[in-house]
């Protein structure tokens, strides 16, 4: 009997899945044709230690939907240590003994971001596809609104070219009260604190503490943290992956660090050690035109341990918004290629999920946490997987 079985690919087949209370069900990913799931114990707040019970719980239940726990996405490190707040060395502490205790359960890979405050930002979450669908969209035109109009950053206007500010100057007289309200909340969508309800001048007040700190210092913030938990992390078995800045240039006049090749050679050159790893998210990094994808992956292949994939689509203003997984900015054949070669050089699978999805068909007419609908990301885990799987194929042809 012939058995023609196109499941296995290169690279481990995962979606991200929020805990008991996220929407997409662990059966719908199965289904989707995962073999892991990245997932968090987002009920435990920033800062506190995930014990080995609350991790093994988790592990178990998705282990008995028939799959496996393979990425931690994401154990946060706590804005003091960001901002080297007065006892911050306390979360530092904490941060290790959550690497312990996942170390004990198996867990190896653990993701984490170095973004002051906010995570990803959008100004768009149901962006009107031309197809029906809706997408994640970011205006810079409306940052720009919001920051020099509604926050009233001081100087936030120098950050801007003339056409910009022109442009956000007429936006934001066009906003009607409600409009206002609605951009502010999209804005925060992203900040880890959203949930406690950030009011205009908080946000303003916390942005202002990183402008004091300054580039070259949160950059030395950044490594001091992983020159603390890498040598611990090293002795588990453990991959600390840093995920991109979403967008990788700076909003509000917040510091970057993750988000050239630039950047990268600084932080492995700064902390050698082996634990110190990279997320590669495609989708963060093809922001900017100049970050070249094939080449990082190349270039930094060694020190990919976990894989985003989706695609964005740059507009005029650094504005862009994320296309389908296989058309847009990036050229998914060449990156994808590049990413099979590693993992052969290398002999390893890499996991990989398909960053965010479009609301699509039921996805439309149901609530899901932004970008992690189900049919979306089935869609897209579908296409790269197909794609993957011609590329891995017909590399063995040649
Ligand atoms: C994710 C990030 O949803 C997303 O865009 O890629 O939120 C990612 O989980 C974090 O930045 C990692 O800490
Ligand atoms: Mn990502």
């Amino acid at each position: 009997m012939t058995v023609i079985d196109y499941s296995n690919t290169l690279m481990e087949q995962t979606m991200r899945w929020f805990g008991p209370k996220d929407p997409v069900s662990l059966s719908n990913l199965r289904q989707a044709g995962c073999a892991g799931v990245v997932s968090a114990l987002h009920q435990i707040p920033n800062g506190v230690v995930w014990s080995v019970e609350d991790i093994q719980a988790r592990k178990d239940e998705i282990e008995a939907a028939g799959m496996r726990w393979s990425v931690v996405e994401s154990l946060p490190v706590h804005e003091d240590i960001k901002s080297q707040e007065l006892g911050f060395e306390q979360f530092i502490e904490n941060y290790k003994q959550s690497l312990r205790n996942l170390a004990a359960c198996d867990i190896n890979i653990i993701t984490y971001n170095f973004m002051p405050l906010l995570d990803w930002t959008r100004t768009s979450l149901s962006y009107d596809m031309p197809d029906g669908g809706k997408a994640l969209r970011f205006d810079m035109i409306d940052v720009a609104a919001y920051d020099i109009f509604m926050l009233k950053r001081p100087n936030a206007v120098d950050g801007y070219s003339e056409d910009v500010a022109a442009l956000a100057k007429e936006k934001f007289d066009a906003l009607d009260e409600s409009d206002k309200v609605a951009l502010e909340k999209t804005i925060v969508a992203g900040l880890p604190g959203s949930e406690v309800g950030f009011s205009t001048e908080q946000f303003l007040q916390a942005i202002m503490v990183y402008h004091d700190i300054g580039p070259e210092q949160y950059k030395q913030n950044l490594f001091y943290f992983l020159q603390q938990v890498c040598p611990i992390a090293d002795e588990l078995g453990i991959k600390l992956v840093v995920h991109p800045d979403d967008p990788p240039f700076t909003i509000y006049g917040l510091p970057r660090v993750v988000s050239t090749a630039e950047d990268l050679d600084e932080l492995f050159e700064a902390v050698p050690n082996e634990s110190n790893c990279l997320c590669f998210c495609a989708g963060s990094f093809s922001i900017r035109e100049d970050n070249y994808l094939e080449g990082m992956v190349r270039r930094f292949g060694d020190r990919i341990y976990f894989i985003h994939l989706r695609n964005t689509q740059r507009e005029q203003y650094g504005s862009f918004h994320e296309s389908q997984h296989l058309n847009g900015s990036i050229d998914m054949f060449e990156l994808i290629k590049a990413i099979v070669e590693v993992s052969r050089k290398r002999g390893v699978s890499i996991p990989m999920r398909p960053d965010h999805g479009h609301q699509i068909l039921d996805d439309l007419d149901k609530q899901a946490n932004p970008g992690y609908s189900a049919i979306g990301r089935l869609k897209g885990l579908a296409e790269l997987r197909g794609l993957e799987l011609g590329i891995a194929r017909s590399l063995v042809a040649l």
